[in-house]
């Protein structure tokens, strides 16, 4: 019996050391999942929420940092004139389409294009491009970055660079018809 007496501080060491350790454990994972987090936010990149209307224009919810805005259009809705980025920076796009029209009659997207780009070729060779989206296959060198089509009630989205040369480059819907009613802006890059 006496040994047990030596022995009861032993385990009592035992299970400190073992409380001890799974806490470190703990601390491990709460910093892992900060790490975890932090990653997250610093690929936050800046997003901009753009809405696709039967008036055939992009429109946003109201004035924010880093965009321009014209009339409203739909529902309250103002255009959206501008984009300003610095060079190089990440920008993702969601363009939600908001129509009750059928895909074939309504959709959007939203196509970046270089600043050498030849945009009024680019919208007629768009417009006899709908197997692939309205997006003329052969002249992907004339744009920077597009979406996919959005029929009413879809969102695409699409991140991309801004071009390290500053100017001003234009971005379409090319949905047939859609840049003639309009349906386009500016992003300066600055
Ligand atoms: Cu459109």
């Amino acid at each position: 019996m006496r040994y047990l007496i030596y022995l009861l501080p032993l385990m009592f060491f035992i299970t400190a050391c073992g409380g001890g350790s799974s806490e470190q454990e703990q601390q491990a994972e709460s910093t892992a999942t900060e790490a975890q987090s932090s990653a997250d936010q610093s690929s936050d990149v800046r997003t901009i929420e753009i809405t696709g209307v039967d008036q055939m224009k992009f429109v946003v919810e109201g004035e924010a940092e880093g965009i321009t805005i014209g009339d409203p259009v739909a529902g309250g809705m103002p255009l959206l004139e501008t984009i300003t980025a610095s060079p190089g920076e990440e920008i993702r796009i969601v363009l939600t389409t908001e129509s009750d029209l059928p895909a074939s009659a309504m959709a959007h997207n939203f196509v970046l294009m270089t600043m050498e780009a030849d945009v009024q070729a680019f919208v007629n060779a768009a417009s006899k491009a709908r197997d692939n989206e309205y997006i003329p296959s052969d002249m992907s060198d004339q744009i920077i970055a597009h979406t996919d089509l959005a029929a009413g009630g879809e969102t695409v989205e699409v991140t991309f660079t801004a071009p390290e040369e500053t100017g001003e480059y234009e971005f379409i819907c090319s949905f047939p018809g859609h840049y003639a009613a309009g349906m386009k802006g500016i992003l300066k890059v600055e």
